[in-house]
């Protein structure tokens, strides 16, 4: 059967333009530093964002961790969301690799606020953690791909210089939440010590993440990727396809916003599932299930009729729009919908 694959943005593969791209591309062993296609892909991100440097890392979440071990010491604490990637679907990594805790806060769609940041910091003790690092998720994967407003963004910003605590962006649909507001990647950059982006969600690119910050951030960065086995050889092949991503990619990601829109709006009359459609704000669909059905039932049920989706927090299911969706896929997906649950 083929299926239409809702289930992430992550799930994309590579066009045949993309392919001749990485064919045209020149190699070299990145570990020396020497693949010219690489340090391309580096210095196009680097200064999209404004920041000094960039490095390539294999995926999202060692983005995420690289940049939590060289901003931390072990015993340190971090700030991040309850619902945010680095807390939920990271393997308590942060533990793990850096011995850090992670000081949670409740956040409504993502959206923690200066105040709660405030509240969270550790007062000095000798006996505390010490407050190291907050971070926040732009856009919002589990509030269904909310953008975080910049306004408080530079709140927190304010208050992390005031303590002397630095700042990260799990970036990993930056780009979305970029084309959905507007606000400037450099503006992004400027209030962020540290950021990780994802070539492999929305842009289409098959593998690859970037994290980006100052020259000395970025050459701990390099010891700690090494360190984790993410020191890769003639890795141009992969970020060439990056390159195109960025380049014939970016722009069109306001379809897929559409598509999700269109595709909450055929789906909110029903009343087998709640949409928030406020939270549809680039590409994602979160539906909370109403009806007596537990999420693996209607998640087979979707599946058995060709649609593919994924469970979310609590009793809701999430559907993604990428490049490889199409406009008539979202009319059939919605009909399915319609079939099924019109009870
Ligand atoms: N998110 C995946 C799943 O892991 C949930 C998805 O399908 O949405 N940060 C954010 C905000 C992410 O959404 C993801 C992936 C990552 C980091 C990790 O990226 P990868 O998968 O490249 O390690």
């Amino acid at each position: 059967m083929k299926y239409i694959d809702l289930r992430s943005d992550t799930v994309t593969k590579p066009s045949k333009q993309m392919l001749q791209m990485i064919l045209q591309a020149e190699f070299g062993d990145d570990v020396y530093g020497e693949d010219p296609t690489v340090n391309m892909l580096q210095l196009k991100v680097a200064s999209l964002f404004g920041k000094d440097a960039a490095l390539f890392v294999p995926s999202g979440v060692m983005g995420n961790q690289i940049c939590i071990k060289v901003q931390t010491n072990p015993g340190d604490e971090i700030i991040a969301d309850e619902d945010s990637h680095i807390f939920v679907y990271e393997n308590a990594a942060p533990a793990a690799i850096s011995g850090v805790s992670i000081r949670t806060i409740h956040s409504k769609s993502g959206v923690i606020t200066a105040e709660q940041v405030k509240r969270a910091i550790r007062p000095q003790a000798y006996y505390l953690p010490k407050t190291k690092l907050i971070c926040i998720e732009n856009t919002h994967g589990r509030s269904g791909g909310t953008v975080f407003p910049i306004e408080e963004i530079r709140n927190i910003r304010q208050i992390a210089n005031e303590k002397g605590i630095r700042l990260h962006l799990d970036g990993a649909r930056i780009w979305n939440a970029h084309i959905a507001s507007g606000i400037p990647f450099t503006e992004y950059g400027k209030n962020f010590d540290s950021l990780s982006v994802c070539l492999s969600k929305g842009l289409g690119a098959p593998i690859g993440s970037l994290i980006l910050g100052d020259f000395e951030f970025i050459e701990k960065a390099r010891i700690i990727r090494k360190m984790l086995g993410g020191g890769m050889r003639q890795v141009g092949v992969i970020a060439s396809a990056g390159l195109f991503a960025i380049e014939h990619n970016l722009t069109r990601l306001k379809e897929d916003h559409l598509k999700a829109r269109i595709f909450a709006e055929k789906i909110s009359n029903l009343k087998a599932f709640q949409v928030n459609l406020y939270n549809v704000q680039t590409n994602m669909v979160i539906a909370d299930i109403q009806n007596n059905m537990s999420q693996d039932e209607v998640l087979n049920l979707l599946k058995n009729n060709g649609i593919l989706l994924t469970p979310e927090k609590d009793r809701s299911i999430r559907a993604v729009t990428h490049l490889d969706i199409t406009m008539e896929d979202i009319g059939i997906a919605a009909d399915v919908f319609n079939k099924l649950f019109a009870f």
